[in-house]
């Protein structure tokens, strides 16, 4: 069986790719399930699996297991901590909160976890986690000093010392709920001075915001509360959007 991580530079090589991020707390088991099925049959890549609160083991185990048993997509846990963690996903985005005020979002909590990580045979896919402003909760539990909207620079600063650092993905997040994606300068400044993946999430609700995110250079997108908020059908026009651009 191929790794996760695999899987997605093939498939990153023939275009865009979509994650659908299911917060457990808030879409629990059968429903995960259910989500997880038309995500895969709309062209979604992957399942990201994590919240900001009321994340237990228990709550991801029985979501994982609803997505395995409705799809054929991975898990890929998106930790906010040591209870995010569950054998029963495929992969976990081990992320470094690169511009945390705190040690303990920047490695500590990963130093902690990585023994575990180990023993369940968990794939960690090694991620640079930038938080622009507004940030959002995460932001706040992160305890962030939010990168500007205008700041090119320093998020770029950030970005290439993720790369430099052997991460293989670099992550840049507005904040789960944002009112608007990150600013499309601020991707196309990344993408033009990383040579790995881009990742943007957080505001993306509509096909023109997905539009505007992969024209400025963004390889993957992450959408979360739309369909928390506006249900599976809203998922249609923004997988639609990323499958366009790869043929189909
Ligand atoms: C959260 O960026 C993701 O980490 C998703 O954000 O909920 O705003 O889609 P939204």
């Amino acid at each position: 069986m191929k790794s996760v991580a695999d899987r997605m530079a093939e498939s990153l090589a023939k275009g865009p790719i979509h994650f659908t991020l299911i917060d457990p707390d808030k879409t629990r088991g059968k429903s995960a399930g259910e989500l997880a099925r038309e995500a895969e049959r709309l062209g979604s890549f992957a399942i990201l699996m994590g919240g900001s609160t009321g994340i237990t083991p228990e709550i991801m185990t029985e979501a994982a297991r609803s997505v395995h048993q409705e799809s054929s997509l991975p898990v890929i846990i998106f930790p906010q901590g040591p209870e995010s963690i569950t054998g029963e996903a495929d992969a976990l985005l081990f992320m470094s909160l690169l511009n945390s005020r705190s040690v303990a979002h920047v490695i500590r909590m990963q130093a902690r976890a990585s023994g575990y990580i180990k023993k369940l045979g968990l794939e960690p896919i090694p991620v640079g986690y930038l938080i622009v402003a507004p940030g959002m909760k995460v932001g706040e539990v992160g305890e962030a000093d939010c990168i500007e909207r205008s700041d090119l620079a320093g998020a770029t600063g950030y970005a290439l010392a993720a790369q430099y650092l052997g991460m293989k993905l670099l992550y840049a997040e507005a904040g789960s709920g944002a009112p608007s994606p990150v600013p499309p300068p601020m991707i196309r400044e990344l993408k033009s001075n990383l040579s790995i993946p881009l990742l943007v999430g957080g505001g993306i609700r509509t096909a023109a915001d997905v539009a505007s995110v992969l024209d400025a250079g963004a390889d993957a997108i992450v959408t979360g509360t739309i369909v928390e908020k506006d249900g599976k059908a809203a998922l249609g026009p923004i997988v639609g959007e990323v499958r366009r651009r790869r043929g189909g």
